[in-house]
């Protein structure tokens, strides 16, 4: 049986969601340890130096404490049967997630201009995300998708992996907080979204997950 985990992060999704969903397709018990960003923010030097590595997610397994969002997630994700079936789709795999992350950069400097910083350019950073940032990155997606069985399986490989949690969680966050008809004109990635949802384990997630502004 694998060891129990427990996961520190914020009360949000962002980089804590993808190992959720990754410990809820396994169907893994863990321990979702939320903490308030104002808190973290009264000490923020005192808060860092309680992790691992100087922020969160981190986890805690069998005594042991490890932090960064992908080391996790790979970590997790071989345990829970999602990484990829042999170490050329691991690496497809691992590819995919390290692509998000660069849209998923682009995605945070309107999110902090937005949330953070109050910046009066959000909107405009906003607009320059929807029209330009991200849209060589979802026609990759829609290509990717609809390259692997035609559309109607995922990502990369044999799948499902945690590279597909890791670009529905992002697209989730896009259409939610950003651009609800941002997929309108990718019809493969809108199915593979609603497939991803449906899995085991991330359709039971999803309906019991708190609701949470981002
Ligand atoms: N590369 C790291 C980035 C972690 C990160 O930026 N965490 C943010 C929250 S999403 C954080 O801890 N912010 C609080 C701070 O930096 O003080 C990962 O993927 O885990």
């Amino acid at each position: 049986m694998a060891p129990h985990v427990k996961l520190t992060y914020f009360n949000g999704r962002q980089r804590g969601e993808v190992i959720r969903w990754i410990l809820s397709y396994g169907g893994q018990e863990f321990t979702d340890n939320r903490i308030d960003f104002g808190e973290w923010f009264k000490d923020r030097e005192a808060s860092k130096a309680k992790t691992p590595l100087g922020n969160v997610p981190y986890i805690e397994v069998d005594g042991k404490r490890l932090g960064q969002s992908h080391a996790i997630g790979r970590y997790l994700a071989r345990q829970n049967g999602c990484a990829g079936q042999n170490p050329w789709e691991e690496a497809e795999v691992d590819a995919i997630v390290d692509f998000t992350e660069d849209v998923y950069q682009k995605f945070l400097n309107w999110l902090r201009a937005e949330l953070i910083f109050k910046d009066p350019k959000a909107d405009e950073i906003k607009k320059q995300f929807v029209s330009v940032d991200a849209v060589p990155y979802l026609k990759k997606f829609e290509e990717l998708v609809q390259g692997n069985q035609n559309g109607q399986a995922f990502i990369a490989g044999s799948g499902p992996t945690w590279a597909d949690f890791t670009v529905v969680a992002f697209l989730d966050e896009v259409i939610e907080m950003v651009e609800p008809t941002i997929l309108d004109s990718y019809p493969a990635l809108s199915s593979y979204v609603a497939r991803v949802h449906n899995l085991k384990g991330i359709k039971q997630w999803l309906a019991k997950r708190p609701v949470t502004q981002y």
